[in-house]
């Protein structure tokens, strides 16, 4: 993030206490934070306790062999029992868990004992098909109840799933499907967005002629209804192959540290970096702050998460810490402004939404269109609203409390990441006294900190970078098949005091302390972009870039854009025949259409500037920060130690 927006963000000094009323019937109570400043691994163990064990544990948290976490090492749990049976068995089986909504208008209201019934048949089936614990099953689904189901009949039989989401290319999907070696892919013929049908089996057909020798077999659910093509033998229709297995399936425990998903997520090199996430912990702290940070009563909400399950987002607060607590929800299909501008209201009317959680790039875009939307339905129902993936400026936080929430509800950001598998820095509705851009302060039983460079805590006013001191319940247990990089990648950078127990976890955020102590989130210190509140990594669009045969070099950026928080922009020198061939325009359209190919629509370059140079410094590395510079417009920085300090203003001149 820039000065002017980091100074705009620190004259902020609106604060909204929570009302009487809200803090009278909260869920979280300020007995949580003592309790977990007291005994923070007691305070988790309790947390814990709250889920169904097969074996109870013993141990809270094993950290010997540290980065690599064992939480309730001894216990045995099962993931999609704690979601599904333990409802119905506790008498809640005609409670609706999905209120799903699809694009065209149809929709499936689904109680707790149906979504039991119908998870049990697809764990059967996988196991009919092969399945075995700790096999890697890949799901590229829309959102629909079947993408729950089969990652809840994925986690039943012990088994692994690497969601990847929708909009990502074949390519994407090969290359992930061949670094886990998944054995059976899980996909639809297609699903509606924007108004008609997207095919989604034609991008795994691709990807599996061009790789994937691992995929035995492709289950695909009937959605969009498109035509596809079908290779006998391997392929599956969903809906005929659940009609033959066993109706009845038992549940049995598996190790607390069992893997539960690997989601693959960009980092600063071109390979995405498949994040492993396990079972007990992570459960446990998906649970405990989908109730305390939303406030859930599970009896009386309707929660709405609008994140795709193809983020971690979908995986922790659609799927995981919404059904572990037994709640309603709703799930939409499709995208806000179809068919028309108010339908995201429109859902939320329909179905009484108590609780919604989005971004803020949802947010500022319906800024943009317009109050008029939102004021044309009911929202009433809505008392608490949630925001993550990227800062949220206060603008943005005022006009969801207001226009949303009535100027009522009360406003939690939330801070966290795929490798943080649940919410680690938030507000807590009823409690804290809300601060408009601020993240605020870390959950009960988190410990977070604000250092420099050489591991000093900053100290209010100051900023720094953001760690987590303590290890956690959800956090990451490794990358997948590349436990070097996960050293290298978050704990060598705060690592010195000698013993592997007391490195920090790195996070990769800039953060500063006010002077109540209050985290304010600054954006990414490292190459990684943040587009719509999804991460992408500059060194993976460049080399998408360089994939194309007319370009000789390219330097992605990520420029601060009004709605998106970030926009991609790249400056590609192209090769010298190309140059002639075509004019720069049509060079532009032809890339960016290419990395949309290549990696998907959301990495797809807002702007491409087609350059004679790049600026690089005496040793060769490429200053993506002038780069930034003229991108946003601004007055180019300091050029000094450029090879060439005239490359500047010829490249400043060619984009003007
Ligand atoms: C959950 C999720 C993680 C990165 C993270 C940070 C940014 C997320 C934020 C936020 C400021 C918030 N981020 N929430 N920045 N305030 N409330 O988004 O995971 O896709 O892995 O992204 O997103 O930069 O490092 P993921």
């Amino acid at each position: 993030m820039n000065a002017p927006q980091i100074e705009t963000l620190l004259h902020e000094n609106r604060r909204f206490a929570p009302s009487p009323e809200f803090a009278a019937q909260a869920v979280a109570t300020p007995e949580l934070y003592e309790r977990a400043a007291e005994d923070r691994l007691g305070f988790w163990a309790e947390q814990a306790r709250a889920l169904h064990w097969h074996t109870k544990f013993e141990q809270v948290l094993d950290w010997t062999n540290a980065p690599f976490a064992r939480w309730f090492a001894d216990g045995r749990i099962n993931v999609a029992y704690n979601c599904l049976d333990r409802h119905v068995l506790a008498g809640h089986g005609d409670r609706v868990a999905l209120h799903w909504e699809g694009e065209p208008g149809d929709s499936r209201s689904i109680t707790y004992a149906e979504l039991t019934a119908e998870v049990k048949r697809a764990a059967n089936l996988l196991t009919a098909l092969g399945i075995r614990q700790g096999d890697r099953v890949a799901i590229y689904l829309p959102m629909i109840p079947e993408a729950v189901i089969a990652m809840l009949a994925v986690a039943r039989i012990g088994a692994v799933h690497s969601v990847v989401f929708g909009g990502f290319s074949s390519d994407s999907l090969r290359s992930r499907i061949e670094d886990a070696q998944a054995k059976l892919v899980i996909t639809a013929d297609g699903g509606y967005r924007k108004g008609s049908v997207f095919p989604l089996k034609p991008a795994v057909d691709t990807a599996l002629a061009r790789g994937g020798e691992s995929v035995k077999r492709v289950l695909v659910v009937k959605r969009g209804g498109n035509e596809i093509d079908w290779t006998e033998g391997r392929d599956l229709w969903w809906h005929e192959e659940l009609a033959q297995v066993d109706a009845d399936h038992e549940a049995k425990g598996f190790e607390a540290e069992n893997p539960l998903f690997i989601l693959y997520t960009s980092g600063t090199t071109g390979k995405p970096k498949g994040i492993l996430h396990t079972s007990g912990g992570y459960l446990t702290q998906a649970s405990f702050t989908h109730r305390a940070v939303f406030d859930l009563h599970p009896e009386t909400d309707v929660f709405w998460c609008t994140a795709d399950i193809g983020w971690v987002t979908g995986h922790s607060y659609v799927v995981y810490g919404p059904l572990a607590n037994g709640a309603t929800q709703v799930m939409y299909e499709g995208t806000p402004d179809t068919p028309h501008p108010g339908r995201w209201w429109e859902i939320i009317e329909k179905y009484k939404v108590s609780i919604l959680y989005t971004a803020p790039t949802a947010i500022r875009s319906f800024m943009k269109i317009g109050r008029e939307h939102p004021q044309r339905f009911d929202l009433s129902s809505l008392r608490v609203l949630g925001s993550v993936g990227e800062p949220i400026n206060p603008e943005a936080w005022i006009w969801y409390r207001d226009i949303i929430g009535g100027g009522k509800t009360p406003v939690v950001d939330t801070w966290w990441q795929t490798e943080t598998g649940a919410i680690m820095i938030s507000a807590l509705p009823g409690i804290t006294e809300a601060k408009p851009g601020s993240a605020q302060t870390p959950i009960p039983g988190i410990a977070i900190d604000v250092l420099d460079d050489n591991g000093k805590h900053v100290g209010n006013g100051n900023g720094g970078l953001l760690v987590a001191t303590e290890p956690w319940p959800a956090m990451l247990r490794g990358i997948w098949g590349d436990p070097e990089r996960f050293i290298e990648t978050y704990w060598e950078k705060f690592d010195f005091e000698g013993t592997p127990q007391r490195r920090m976890y790195f996070a990769g955020d800039g953060a500063r302390l006010d002077e109540d102590g209050d985290i304010w989130l600054l954006g990414r210190v490292d190459d990684v972009m943040n587009v719509s509140g999804h991460r992408l990594s500059t060194a993976e669009i460049e080399s998408a870039l360089v994939s194309h045969p007319i370009v000789a070099e390219a330097a992605v950026v990520g420029a601060s854009d009004e709605t998106t928080g970030q926009a991609v922009v790249a400056f590609v020198i192209l090769r010298a025949k190309q140059s002639e061939a075509q004019t720069n325009d049509e060079a532009a359209a032809l890339l960016r259409a290419h990395v949309a190919e290549q990696i998907g629509a959301i990495a797809r370059p807002k702007k491409v500037y087609i350059v004679t140079e790049l600026p690089k410094t005496r040793s060769g590395k490429i200053m993506r920060r002038l780069l930034q510079d003229v991108a946003e417009g601004r007055e180019v920085g300091d050029t000094t130690t450029l090879a060439d300090t005239s490359v500047m203003s010829v490249i400043t001149a060619t984009v003007h």
